[in-house]
């Protein structure tokens, strides 16, 4: 069977020995992000056609108005999860405090907590432009059997066991890693299989794509308005700007043709926008297995240490000489 023919299940089933815990577990880990995946999936395609759209009513920690749609990705993904009987616990950008899972049952063996944004780049989907899912996978920390705690959450990055997105655009893929790379599988929505489209995906070393909003750019650090305008000279370019305002979808094209995402601290969000455990730190991961970089400007993503569930970083990600150019920057204006 060619590598391309391969489904999501096959693949699984053929590199869980490369996986280095016991192999069932997150075999249904993924298995059930695939099903929720599906299921938002086909929500999101007909969020035009039915009364889904809009606001929820309701606003979530972060402040922000709650799209129906998050809602319920939110609950599916919970709903999945809690299911399939896998996880202690799971943290959602959508949920103020963690969700501890069936803790009453002394039997509760699951030694798997799951962060994710269920529908990141909501703020698109009224306009019709791509949006998805970002998840992150620990081992928990404390004693199996009892009930999850913080500390199972605040494991820094390069804790985690597996990563991934789904971008609900084009096409719906599921790309994600156990540490052993990144392969991408496309859904066929016909049958409903995700087919391994993607192999081995990897970041070009460089590339000519930057993805930041420039409208902040007056509030920016002098270090990122330094690499924005080097991106911009003449002799350097030519460059192109594309920002979606969908982080999976701007990282999944810079993926694949070579780019770098900025989302940097500015005087208006003292510590950037993005959350460091249910975006940064999955998309980090993902960005380092492919052969790219991750950063804050100055420290590697993976290597901070949490402190608080929602706390936001600055985030440079992308082609692994564009970040080290952006850092050299940043180190620069602040020397
Ligand atoms: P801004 C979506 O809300 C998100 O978290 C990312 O997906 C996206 O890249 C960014 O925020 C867009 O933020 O401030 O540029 O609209």
């Amino acid at each position: 069977m060619t590598q391309k023919n391969k489904t999501l299940g096959e693949f699984i089933i053929e590199n869980q020995a490369s996986f280095k815990y016991t192999t069932g577990e997150l075999s249904r880990l993924i298995n059930s992000i695939r099903l929720a995946a599906k299921v938002v999936n086909h929500e999101v395609n007909k969020a035009g056609l039915v009364d889904i759209i809009g606001a929820a009513g309701d606003v979530n920690i972060q402040g922000e108005d709650q799209q129906k749609l998050d809602v319920y990705a939110n609950d599916k993904f919970i709903q999945t999860l809690t299911n399939r009987n896998i996880v202690c616990g799971i943290a959602s950008e959508e949920e103020d405090d963690f969700i501890t899972i069936n803790s009453q049952d002394s039997n509760n063996q699951n030694k798997y907590v799951v962060l994710i944004d269920p529908l990141d780049g909501s703020s698109n989907i009224d306009v019709n432009v791509s949006v998805g899912t970002i998840f992150s996978i620990y081992r928990r920390v404390t004693p199996v059997g009892t009930p999850v705690k913080m500390a199972d959450f605040l494991q820094k990055g390069n804790q985690q066991v597996a990563a991934g997105y789904v971008v609900y655009g084009t096409s719906t893929m599921l790309v994600y890693t156990t540490g052993a790379g990144v392969n991408g599988f496309t859904l066929n929505p016909a049958i409903g299989t995700f087919y391994l489209s993607h192999p081995n995906m990897q970041f070009p070393e460089d590339g000519r794509i930057y993805s930041v909003n420039e409208g902040n750019y007056i509030h920016f650090p002098q270090g990122i308005k330094d690499y924005i305008k080097y991106c911009q000279k003449e002799e350097t370019g030519p460059y192109t700007a594309r920002y979606i305002g969908s982080l999976v979808s701007d990282f999944h094209r810079n993926m694949i043709k070579g780019g770098i995402y900025l989302y940097p601290k500015s005087s208006k969000n003292e510590k950037g926008k993005l959350r460091l455990l249910y975006e940064c730190n999955p998309m980090a991961f993902l960005a380092e297995q492919a052969n790219g970089k991750a950063s804050d400007g100055f420290q590697r993503i993976l290597d901070i240490q949490p402190t608080e569930l929602h706390e936001r970083v600055p985030f440079i990600c992308g082609s692994k000489n564009m970040v080290e150019k952006a850092e050299e920057f940043m180190r620069n204006a602040s020397s």
